[in-house]
């Protein structure tokens, strides 16, 4: 055997750059179900079932190519439970004359894999638009640069939306005020369902052994529909663009009762396990079948082009002391409801039971409901990272480290985003109809019926008023803090200091 080629779960491309040069009389590859990687945190079974099916419809993809594929299923009793004893394993059996494997999406893994012998050739991941060299570069070229300056760029070096002049098409960069809308009172126009897939004999026999491997695992696995081949992939992008774009843009940020999807297009799990390319993701919405507004196919772009390469960029620029960040000092564990839903808050216990049930939530419910509480009371980030890795079908290191720590908790003192993501619950009455279903008023910062995410916001402010009141993009939200009397803001802290008490006694995890 000439190569043995390592292919991790992320790694769904049958263009992969691993496999340039393979040569199917000399080479193998090796996939790896480990238990590790489904239990260093306790993970959603929806999660676990979607990364092994998809691992193992990817081996059979290329064992139809007449490649010699090492498949290692978790219950298999030689089965060494982790990447590097599991490996070392093959190695022995097999007598490769090297390892190939393409740079992995979490730095963790990287670094494990970095002490195998022999050592890995790694090969950079053509996945992604930007490489890390790239980004690199771009960051020494702008040293103050936020999301929207590489966007930009990103927009002129893929000519996507840029007239023949330079300028861009509509007359501006980013569409995200007409992102906004919430649904009134009447609630969301007919929303078109995502699609969904019926359990083939690999994914049944999956969901069995995750049912068995994993009973204590949080999640649920009946009604499993979820895209595990790139045909299936291909097919879910291609209903969103042809159902769900068109109001895509101008609901981007609304969330409604018992409506986990929306608008959304729920491919992110396959786009992260590369299933799907993100430049035939991009093309699917220029091309635009549905003939959708500006602000859905740019709001869509940028979500592609934009955020995911650039968080992806900062992670490893930034790895691997980013995870330890902490710039708030914030000290408590989760809330124990995280895992289960039961909490009074409306807002929370939704977008928790969509999470639990789909393994899902979209992007507002995560940043603006999952997140901004956290944020507000004080959790540490890299605990709310280890909770989104653990419970959602899309989460990779690479993605959710900074858009938990960073975007969401501020942990990185601003690399992410330069102001922190703070609201209180007017945000979220505004966005949704949570609050009237809710026993508590968002209005209400102190007494019995007080929203505690409108009293944590204040308390927020005035604890980290050193930081945040001279930033300008934060003036109005301190105008409004120094307008209440001393008393009141007094009040407030002592409700929060309530609260936090509260929340411990009923236990974190
Ligand atoms: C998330 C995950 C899970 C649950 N299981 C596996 C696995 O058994 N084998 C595997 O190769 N990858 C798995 N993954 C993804 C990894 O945790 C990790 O995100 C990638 O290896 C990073 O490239
Ligand atoms: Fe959430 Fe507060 Fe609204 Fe209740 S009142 S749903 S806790 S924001």
């Amino acid at each position: 055997l000439r190569h043995l080629v390592l292919v991790l779960g992320d790694q769904l491309d049958e263009d992969s750059a691993a496999f340039d040069g393979f040569d199917p009389a000399r080479d193998a590859v090796l996939m790896m179900e480990v238990r590790e990687e489904a239990s260093y945190i306790p993970q959603n079974k929806r999660r676990i079932a979607f990364f092994f099916s998809a691992m193992r419809h990817f081996a059979e993809a290329l064992r139809r190519r007449g490649w010699t594929v090492h498949y290692s299923e978790l219950d298999d009793p030689e089965n060494a439970g982790a990447f590097g004893p599991e490996i070392s394993r093959h190695i022995r059996a097999l007598k490769p004359g090297g390892l190939v494997v393409l740079e992995p999406g979490d730095w963790r893994v990287g670094d494990a894999l970095r002490s195998l012998k022999p050592a890995p050739e790694f090969r950079e991941d053509r996945h992604f638009l930007c490489s890390t060299a790239e980004f690199t570069e771009f960051s020494r070229q702008h040293p103050r640069m936020v999301m929207e300056t590489f966007y930009r760029a990103m927009r002129r070096r893929m000519d996507i939306l840029v007239e023949r002049d330079g300028s861009p098409a509509g007359g501006a960069w980013n569409f995200d005020a007409d992102n906004r809308e919430g649904f009134g009172r009447g609630g969301p126009p007919p929303v078109p369902p995502t699609r969904r897939f019926r359990p083939d004999d690999i994914t049944l026999a999956v969901l069995d052994m995750v049912e068995r491997e994993f009973p204590g695992s949080p999640g649920k696995l009946n009604d499993f529909d979820l895209p595990v081949t790139r045909r299936h992939a291909l097919a879910a992008l291609r209903d969103f663009v042809e159902h769900r774009l068109p109001l895509f843009g101008r609901h981007q940020d609304a969330m409604w009762t018992g409506q986990a999807f929306l608008f959304h297009s729920v491919i992110s799990g396959p786009l992260n396990l590369h299933l799907l390319n993100p430049r035939e993701v991009v093309e699917a919405v220029l091309d635009n079948p549905a003939n959708a507004p500006l602000n859905a196919v740019e709001g869509f772009v940028r979500q592609v082009i934009g955020w995911r390469e650039f968080v992806r960029g900062i992670y490893w620029r930034e790895m691997p002391d980013y995870a330890g960040r902490n710039a708030l000092d914030a000290t408590l564990p989760m809330p124990r409801f995280y895992w289960t839903g039961e909490t009074e808050m409306r807002c929370l216990a939704q977008a928790i039971g969509h999470t639990i049930d789909h393994a899902y939530a979209h992007h507002i419910e995560r940043l603006m409901v999952l997140g901004l509480f956290a944020l507000l009371l004080g959790v540490k980030p890299y605990d709310v990272h280890r909770w989104h890795m653990s419970m959602f079908w899309d989460a990779i290191d690479w993605v959710s480290l900074p858009n938990t720590l960073g975007m969401s908790q501020q942990g990185d003192g601003g690399v992410v985003g330069t102001k922190p993501y703070a609201a209180s619950g007017n945000y979220i009455n505004r966005m949704s109809d949570h609050c009237r279903h809710c026993r508590f008023d968002p209005k209400q910062s102190v007494g019995e019926d007080a929203c505690p995410f409108t009293t944590l916001y204040w308390d927020f402010l005035a604890r980290h008023r050193k930081r945040y009141a001279g930033n300008l993009r934060m003036r109005n939200q301190y105008a409004n803090l120094d307008r209440k009397e001393g008393a009141e803001l007094a009040a407030i802290q002592e409700q929060a200091r309530g609260l936090r008490a509260r929340l411990t006694a009923e236990g974190f995890l």
